[in-house]
């Protein structure tokens, strides 16, 4: 099963799978969309297409990623650790044993060789070229999602920006209120990519373009928290199985993915800025306003009959829930190549992803628990996790009843409780200073005689010879 290739074989396919409905009446961008999608994404329902928003001629399309299913359908697997199966073995580049292993080695390296963008001349996302006084967001049925924001928010782009030293790219999914027909406020955050890029301008100025209705595993990795220097299109590229199409854009030194439905040109500068927000954001609360750079637009260039993306976010569970569940489990192999003891973790779709992280081990010393701690405050972007909770192998770490249960009987709160700080998610509101503060940590692990622990209880399991026997006898017990 192949991935869609674009935005519109993606809505074909959840057509036919029954995993989309068309809303043919006029609805509002404003407010209106965010409560009927809000209401259909916490009952687990389909995608939406909005054929007729209010005041624009281009169909609006929300909730393609609202569910489990819907988010295997886009990375075209049967279950998410399938897609973390492929990127693991990737990972997995051991010196090879034998030949056999030795042609899999390469055709690993080719898998990652073939999954570079390529650069054509020509492409769809370029049939409308809107330039200069053309220009005009308002066209767009862009969302004002919440009561309290102050403007529409484009929700869903790939912002897509170059180190200016290196020339690597960076693609990031930053929100963008609209200003005027022709510039928009960027929100990309302290510890994010796109920021530092402009950061590294020696004349403070950079060229952005924005790819709006991507094909889904495109707009999905523009999520994705890779490393600086790696190109999230590569990963979109690996994922997909085939690269990323790009074409160079009209008025700025960029490229863009072929088959966006829509492009936005132009630059950001350091010296031009204004005051964004409030949004009402995934933490479930407004972000409080705040000082950003503002995107002035040289272009926009579109498909014909494009087709617009968006998403809300607010109090979870929302649509970005299963963006950030593809995310947990396609890097857990990373995890796991610089934490071998890991066994599995997971963020809480609750804890909005940065409060809360469950990790499971295999414990072999003394202190294990607060090195795996520290270990994840010092990766990536779990370095911004707010509080981590360690739990025994044998613990699933996705049965929050079970990790309570874990928590509550073998946790002695003055022994195995570290309370410590260190830099926290740009929307977290709780600690006195923003960007920095307490960071909370739980060793629910057993604890051995080293650690000031008093012989470990032994855990109460059934023996296998009488459940074999129950499981015989069941039916003579009239029970079902
Ligand atoms: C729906 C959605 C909206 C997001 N909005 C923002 C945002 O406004 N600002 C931001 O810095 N990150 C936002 N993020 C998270 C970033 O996309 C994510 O951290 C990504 O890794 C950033 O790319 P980068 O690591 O290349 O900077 C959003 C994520 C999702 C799924
Ligand atoms: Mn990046």
């Amino acid at each position: 099963m192949k991935p869609p290739r674009d935005l519109r074989e993606w809505i074909a396919l959840l057509e036919r799978e029954g995993e989309l409905r068309r809303i043919t009446a006029e609805v509002d961008p404003d407010l209106e969309i965010t409560e009927i999608t809000d209401r259909v994404v916490k009952s687990g329902g389909p995608a939406l297409l909005f054929e007729h928003p209010t005041g624009s001629d281009h169909p609006l399309l929300i909730n393609q990623f609202g569910t489990e299913r819907r988010m295997c359908l886009a990375l075209g697997v049967e279950t998410l650790d399938d897609a973390a199966a492929k990127l693991g073995d990737v990972l997995d580049m051991r010196p090879p044993q034998g030949l056999r292993e030795k042609v899999k080695g390469l055709l690993k390296l080719k898998s990652v060789a073939d999954s570079m963008p390529k650069t054509i001349s020509k492409g769809p996302c370029q049939e409308v070229v809107l330039e200069g006084d053309e220009v005009d967001l308002g066209r767009l049925p862009i969302q004002r999602c919440w009561p309290g924001d102050p403007a529409p928010f484009i929700t869903l782009p790939a912002v897509i920006t170059k180190d200016p030293k290196t020339g690597t790219r960076n693609v990031g999914m930053y929100r963008m209120q609209v200003i005027d027909g022709r510039s928009t406020f960027m929100h990309w955050q302290m510890h994010k990519d796109g920021r530092a890029d402009l950061l590294a301008a020696e004349d403070g100025r950079i060229p952005v373009a924005v790819a709006i209705g991507l094909d889904p595993v495109t707009a999905y990795s523009a999520s994705a928290p890779l490393p600086k220097h790696v190109d999230e299109l590569m990963l979109a590229g690996f994922l997909r199985g085939e690269p990323v199409e790009l074409v160079p854009c009209n008025t700025v030194d960029l490229e863009v993915p072929a088959n966006a439905e829509i492009v936005l040109e132009g630059h950001v500068s350091r010296d031009d800025t204004g005051i964004e927000g409030p949004f009402g954001d995934h933490t479930g609360y407004y972000t409080a306003p705040e000082e950003f750079p503002i995107f002035r637009l040289t272009a926009l260039t579109m498909r014909k009959g494009a087709i617009y993306p968006s998403i809300v976010v607010g109090k979870p569970p929302a649509e970005d829930a299963w963006l950030g569940k593809a995310t947990e489990r396609l890097f857990l192999p990373a995890v796991k190549m610089t934490l071998p003891e890991v066994v599995d973790y997971d963020l809480p779709v609750a804890g909005a992803f940065h409060n809360c992280v469950i990790v499971s081990i295999r414990k072999a010393f003394p202190g294990h628990a607060q090195k795996v701690m520290h270990a994840l405050w010092g990766l990536g972007m779990l370095s911004l996790s707010k509080s981590i909770v360690v739990v025994d192998a044998d613990v699933d770490v996705h049965d929050y009843g079970e990790v309570f249960f874990r928590v509550t009987a073998n946790v002695d709160p003055k022994r195995d409780v570290l309370v410590t700080e260190g830099p926290l998610d740009h929307l977290d509101h709780a600690p006195e200073r923003q960007f920095y503060g307490g960071k909370l940590g739980i060793d629910a692990t057993h604890k051995l005689p080293e650690e000031d622990a008093r012989p470990w209880p032994e855990e109460i399991v059934m023996s296998d010879e009488v459940r074999d026997l129950v499981t015989r006898r069941w039916s003579e017990y009239g029970l079902s």
